[in-house]
């Protein structure tokens, strides 16, 4: 026995071997933390500058005047164990009109950044503090059976077993997302979005 844990130790070739083996099993973990970057996120821009208060932020990414008319909030990492609580808080400068778009993270593929990965998310129950967002549990459907007050993307997911509320929920990513226009805001009325949200369900 004591011979063979001998060559284990001294042999190169099984030396570099384990050494491979490493670094495969290291980068299986990378890959799956990759995974992990699931959020959900949700943008608003608005006809008048709204002052981002908890968990979101006027976006670089929008530059002039919009900057301060934009906001995006990220939701913490997204499970596929259950539904969490995604909230954000802000402030509009005047009375005016928002538009809330529900849309998933911006990832993109490890070996071209120019490309985004098709992650989805689920949304429910996005409901406001100080303004009105109408049909958040998306249970209202016209006769199509699309969503009524939404636009983008307009076929939730029946499923009551899954849904965090209700009969229904809405599965997002980025480059397809739900919006709804002219949510009416007050000036300096401070305004808190909710939502539940998670990574769908395997
Ligand atoms: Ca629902």
């Amino acid at each position: 026995m004591g011979k063979y844990i001998y060559i284990f130790y001294k042999t190169p070739t099984v030396l570099i071997l384990c050494i491979a083996a490493f670094f495969l099993w290291n980068n299986q973990c990378l890959l799956a933390e990759n995974d992990d970057r699931m959020q959900a996120r949700a943008d608003i821009s608005s006809t008048v500058n709204v002052k981002p208060l908890k968990n979101c932020t006027n976006p670089g990414w929008i530059k002039g005047e919009d900057h301060s008319r934009s906001l995006s909030a990220s939701s913490a990492v997204l499970s596929s164990e259950e539904w969490i609580d995604f909230t954000f808080e802000f402030t509009p400068e005047a009375d005016g009109e928002i538009t809330l778009v529900l849309i998933g993270a911006d990832i993109r593929d490890d070996n071209d950044k120019s490309k985004r990965v098709e992650k989805w998310c689920y949304f429910d129950e996005v409901s406001a503090d100080g303004a009105t967002i109408l049909n958040g549990g998306f249970e209202e459907l016209d006769d199509n059976s699309m969503l009524r007050e939404w636009t983008g993307l307009r076929f939730p997911i029946s499923d009551p077993e899954k849904a965090a509320s209700g009969d229904n929920f809405i599965a997002v990513w980025h480059n397809r997302g739900a919006i709804q226009k002219n949510i009416q805001v007050k000036a300096d009325q401070k305004i808190t979005i909710t939502a539940k949200v998670r990574k769908p369900i395997k």
